[in-house]
């Protein structure tokens, strides 16, 4: 198949372009390496080293005889270009991975918020437009986020998207069956909330054909294909903005920094290793919905995890101790979460769960590249309500006191 993918210079997208690539597909890469120019305006980058995108692509094609296209494109502001490369290249999927993904990048200043909302948008939109002005039936599959349902509120298994309700007129009740109520929890959340009514207009008017991936939380960095050779390593984000929870306490076990648990880490997640989420794109390009289906939802996740049992267990395998910092965040302490994930497993998924030895992996990997951690981009800095505690004021290295040790 002929397979775009938007994004595919990122975390997710650099893998699963590999991925495609490996299985036979042709891979067409479209991204404006805005990720690594925002590493400049953080002043931290990937604690792997990153390999310029050309020199990725030609290891690939040395390891494993394929070719990757590349274009440096601004999904969100060259619609023009956009249009024509989808003419000419005429892909059967786009994958949309290019947005701006990280909820405290996205919370940090008004530029932030602004630049956030305009990229994402303007980016899924005229995606959809592009693709409804070339006339092709190009399925596109989006990675979504499991915040677009805040975790687990209501009290209920989460559904693949869709609710089934009953509605009250006076006396008269009336099923339905309707989008799951959208809760975002960042301005980043938001934009993957106002993504989903983009896609069902344009599924409804245009009759394009989408699938929205409701992904968890990533935590792992290799898969079989960026493993093959040091250029084509993947990117390991370790910093208080775009660092994960999992992948961020591996990493300070490795280092031996403190696990960061913000407030009393009752908050719940769901999560997906690397490794699931290069299949799960690919499981869902090979089952696209039909035209007049609607918008297909899947909930991309393999187990649910609670922030402070995570930290329990590395710090079990590492020795690490934990330290509880104000939440910068404005989230519940505490939540149960149950995610329905039916789709995937159904479509042949053989889940990636939580093992010692994959942790270990990870672990290792972050030792190899300890010396290019900046330590003091590690607590997170980004407020969700100005005058709040930061973590950083919690946590002073060389006053214990200010600190709380599990
Ligand atoms: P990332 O920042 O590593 O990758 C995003 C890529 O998109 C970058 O290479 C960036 O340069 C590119 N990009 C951004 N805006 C662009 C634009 N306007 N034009 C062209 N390229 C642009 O992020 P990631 O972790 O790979 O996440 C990819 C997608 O998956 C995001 O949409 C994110 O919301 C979703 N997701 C990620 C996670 C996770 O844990 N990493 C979890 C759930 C969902
Ligand atoms: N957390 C800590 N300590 C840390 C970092 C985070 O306790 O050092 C806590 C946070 O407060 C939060 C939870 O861990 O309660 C998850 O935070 P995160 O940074 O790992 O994940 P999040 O901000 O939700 O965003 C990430 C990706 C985003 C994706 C989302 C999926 O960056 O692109 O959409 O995961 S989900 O969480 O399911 O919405």
């Amino acid at each position: 198949m002929k397979i775009m993918v938007l994004g595919g210079d990122g975390f997710c997208g650099w893998p699963t372009s590999l991925h495609l690539s490996g299985k036979g597909h042709d891979v067409f890469i479209v991204d404006n390496l805005s990720r690594r120019n925002i590493e400049n305006e953080l002043g931290c980058g990937s604690l792997t080293p990153v390999a310029p995108v050309m020199a990725r692509l030609s290891a690939w094609k040395e390891c494993a005889g394929r070719t990757i296209q590349f274009a440096n494109l601004d999904v969100a502001l060259e619609y023009e270009r956009l249009l024509d490369l989808i003419r000419e290249y005429a892909p059967e999927a786009v994958v949309h991975f290019a947005e701006q993904r990280s909820a405290p990048y996205s919370m940090k200043s008004p530029r932030q918020k602004r630049y956030t909302v305009d990229n994402n948008l303007n980016g899924t939109n005229n995606l959809l437009c592009a693709i409804s002005e070339s006339g092709l039936d190009v399925h596109v599959v989006h990675l979504g986020t499991m915040g677009v349902y805040g975790y687990g509120t209501a009290g209920i298994k989460i559904p693949e998207g869709y609710l089934k309700v009953k509605m009250l007129d006076g006396a008269r009740e009336v099923e339905a069956r309707i989008m799951y109520p959208p809760r975002p929890g960042s301005i980043y959340h938001v934009t993957k909330c106002q993504d989903a009514l983009l896609f069902q207009y344009y599924a409804e008017n245009d009759l394009l054909r989408i699938t929205d991936l409701h992904q968890g939380i990533v935590w792992g960095t290799n898969t079989p294909q960026t493993a093959l050779d040091e250029r084509l390593i993947n990117r390991f984000d370790y910093d208080g903005d775009y660092g994960t929870v999992l992948n961020r306490f591996l990493m300070q076990a490795a280092i031996g920094h403190p696990l960061t648990v913000h407030g009393t880490g009752g908050q719940t997640r769901a999560f997906i290793h690397i490794r699931d989420t290069v299949r799960c794109i690919e499981l869902a390009i090979l089952n696209p919905p039909a035209r007049k289906e609607g918008v297909k939802i899947i909930n991309q996740m393999t187990e649910t995890h609670r922030v402070r049992d995570l930290a329990a267990i590395v710090s079990g395998l590492s020795g690490a101790p934990v330290a509880y910092l104000e939440n910068p965040r404005n989230e519940a302490s505490e939540n149960d979460l149950s995610v329905e994930n039916k789709c995937l497993l159904e479509l042949g998924l053989d889940p990636t769960t939580l093992k010692k030895g994959l942790m270990e992996e990870v672990i290792g990997i972050a030792r190899k590249y300890a010396g290019r951690c900046d330590k003091s981009k590690i607590i997170c800095t980004s407020l969700w309500r100005q005058g709040s505690v930061s973590a950083r004021a919690q946590y002073m290295p060389g006053q214990k006191g200010k600190q709380k040790y599990a």
